[in-house]
């Protein structure tokens, strides 16, 4: 499956794993050596699937909590790559050799376990995407939380008055200098309160 986003800016492939089975039931897990509960991922079947699209400046990622958390900074590092190979694991896990093998970096979403790494491969690729020329405006990445280490400013638009509340003066008196100081200062307000430790690195 092969899909072009809006002016063809990323380029997406998925490769569903099972085509690389050569089992005729499609098994692509068996249990693990040594015993215990759920299924491990084949080995084999993983690597023929990498060598499907495998290229050689492509850096593969597997999902994963054991990997280093993701922020903002690996996402826009992610974002200067040529290509990006995303492996996604079910079940117990994926056989240790060929992640060995294969792997150059494992990733985390955040302290917590899903079922399998989709969910997190589309996180990345979200977050990656608004670094490409063309997704965004490139004001708005420059802009945003976390570029610049803090938090967002609070945005506002018309109407004037919603629901009796009025927009902070300053936004409306076109004083370009003392909207930009005004807007610096809520940015540290706002960290203060809800995310001190980003103050604190
Ligand atoms: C990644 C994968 C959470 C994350 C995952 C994360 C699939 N859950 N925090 N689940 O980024 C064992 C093998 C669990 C694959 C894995």
């Amino acid at each position: 499956m092969e899909k072009l986003y809006g002016k063809e800016q990323i380029n997406l492939n998925v490769v569903n794993i099972r085509d690389f089975s050569q089992n005729k039931h499609k098994k692509v897990d068996d249990t693990p050596y040594g015993g215990g509960a759920g299924m491990v991922m084949m080995p084999d079947v993983v690597y023929r699937a990498y060598q499907s699209v495998k290229k050689e400046k492509a850096k593969v990622i597997y999902m994963s909590p054991q990997g280093k958390t993701l922020n903002q900074k690996k996402v826009e590092d992610l974002s200067k790559e040529e290509h990006l190979i995303i492996l996604c694991g079910h079940y117990e896990g994926i056989d240790q050799r060929v992640l060995d093998k294969i792997v150059e970096e494992e990733i985390s979403i955040g302290d917590y376990v899903l079922t399998g790494g989709e969910i997190p491969a589309m996180v990345l690729i979200d977050s990656v995407s608004r670094y490409i020329e063309g997704v965004l405006k490139k004001r708005s990445i420059q802009e945003e939380s976390f570029s610049n280490g803090l938090l967002e400013y609070p945005q506002y638009t018309r109407p004037e008055i919603f629901e009796g509340e009025t927009v902070p003066e300053i936004l409306l008196s076109g004083h370009h200098e003392k909207i930009q100081k005004w807007r610096k200062e809520k940015s540290l307000e706002i960290t203060k309160k809800k995310r001190p430790d980003l103050l604190e690195k």
